[in-house]
């Protein structure tokens, strides 16, 4: 027989999440405790732990699944033969299947046959040669802020445990809490940012009549922010949108952000990934550490090392002197130490020796083409097959997107019918990761597109 629990039937969770009807149930469900247990007060009562209203946490409501990952866990209950996932940005092979790159394959290999190697703690901050490598990396090997040491660099647990450790420094030391995002967004940024403490706001970006930039929007609105706002700007391959600005619109973009003293704060979450060069995916952000001023940079190795589930990424502030950067540093590990204490040693030791090593290097940067010129090559084939079935609209736009996504401008009865009737799975606002697709299934993907477009205004 299994021992009683004891609880208690007034939770604290009450007051905070529950409506009025969920507390009803829980003073019926008291009662109906108390009245079959003579034993029970209302206070502090035994009963079987096997009761639903039993437990302290009844009252929880059921939160929605995540617009992203929650698309995933429908396809994963679909048993559907012909099902399709193009919902979170995660690259697939021809086959359809996750790649791990061979050059991580063979560095592992290597880590896990040094017998030499152990598993102790690293450092707060993480490792060293990594932290040093991924700055070199994203600023540039040349780079004057990195050979003047006025860049900190510390582990983070992939691009979003970067940005939410930047956004609780900032929160912390910085004297403006505002941050700017762009509209649409990556959905977990303003998740990230509030729940770091900073107050979120948004600035025009993507312009659904061009499918294209809103430049003048984007101009107006940074130019009307409090000076010292922070202002979140993907690095490249815009996510959901596939929508970068030029390097000339970059340039009037650093002009007024540096104008108005904003403090820019770089997610790169797809270098490599946009054109296939790591260098020229770097491109805006270097450009504003040429001028000398402060700014972040947040790095995922999710996308562009096939790194997703091992959580490697890194957290750069660049300063104005090496004396600053080191107090910043100070700063960072009294935010990650009681967040999480210190960063896993795997993924950023693999990182770390292919970064450093000129061979594993250039075999991962081919590695990086090809996937990006899949990608590419993906854009083509459904394009044409769109053509080729004269589906009504315009979707130049496929070609002429960038990155991992393409943002469709199917509105979100279409994707739902495209989901029912063709089990191909994607996010509400008409996003579809191209990393998904492969030429076998793009004939399908473009039926389902101009079945929707026609059957579903
Ligand atoms: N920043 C942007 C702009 C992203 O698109 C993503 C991932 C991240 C940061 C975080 O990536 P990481 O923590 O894994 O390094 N976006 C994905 C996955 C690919 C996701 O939503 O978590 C997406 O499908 O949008």
């Amino acid at each position: 027989m299994r021992p009683p629990v004891i609880l208690k039937t007034t939770s604290f969770f009450d007051s905070s999440y529950s409506s009025p009807s969920d507390r009803r149930l829980s003073t019926l469900a008291n009662h109906f405790v108390c009245a079959h247990n003579p034993m029970a007060s209302h206070d502090s009562i035994s009963a079987s732990p096997t009761a639903a209203f039993d437990s302290v946490f009844a009252q929880i409501v059921r939160a929605p699944e995540d617009p992203i990952l929650g698309v995933t866990v429908a396809y994963n209950k679909d048993p559907s033969p012909v099902k399709l996932n193009l919902g979170v940005g995660a690259y697939r092979t021809e086959e359809g299947k996750p790649l791990v790159l061979n050059v991580v394959r063979r560095v592992e290999q290597q880590l896990v046959n040094d017998v030499s190697r152990n598993k102790e703690y690293i450092p707060i901050t993480g490792l060293a040669d990594f932290n040093k490598l991924s700055a070199k990396l994203i600023f540039g090997s040349d780079s004057p802020a990195v050979q003047e040491n006025r860049v900190t660099t510390v582990q983070g647990l992939s691009g979003t445990g970067s940005l939410r450790v930047g956004g609780e420094f900032l929160a912390k030391h910085y004297h403006q809490r505002t941050i700017y995002l762009p509209t649409p967004t990556w959905g977990n940024h303003p998740k990230v940012f509030t729940l770091a403490g900073l107050s979120v706001k948004a600035y025009r970006y993507y312009a659904p009549s061009t499918r294209g930039l809103d430049f003048e929007g984007l101009l107006e609105d940074l130019s009307s922010a409090p000076s010292g706002s922070i202002v979140l700007l993907h690095a490249c391959a815009h996510n959901p949108t596939g929508v970068d600005p030029t390097l000339e619109q970059w340039e009037q973009i650093r002009q007024l952000i540096r104008s108005k003293a904003l403090l820019p704060f770089f997610d790169s979450a797809y270098q490599g990934f946009a054109s296939g060069s790591l260098d020229a995916d770097a491109q805006p952000v270097r450009l504003f550490v040429a001028d000398g001023g402060e700014l972040l940079v947040a790095q995922s190795y999710a996308k562009n090392m096939g790194l997703y589930g091992e959580r490697v990424g890194a957290l750069s502030i660049v300063c104005k002197s090496s004396d600053v950067a080191s107090r910043v540093e100070s700063q960072l590990k009294l935010v990650i130490r009681p967040m999480y204490s210190s960063p896993p040693i795997h993924g950023a030791s693999i990182v770390a020796a292919i970064l450093k090593d000129g061979n594993l290097y250039n075999e991962w940067t081919i590695e990086l083409k090809a996937m990006a010129d899949r990608i590419i090559s993906m854009r083509q084939q459904l394009f044409d097959a769109l053509v080729a079935r004269g589906t009504p609209g315009d979707w130049s736009h496929i070609i002429r997107q960038i990155g991992m996504f393409t943002f469709t401008g199917l509105n979100s009865e279409q994707v739902s019918f495209m989901t029912n009737e063709y089990h191909i799975y994607m996010t509400s606002d008409g996003r579809i990761s191209m990393a998904g697709l492969s030429s076998k299934t793009v004939p399908h993907l473009a039926d389902a597109i101009h079945a929707a477009v026609t059957r579903v205004v």
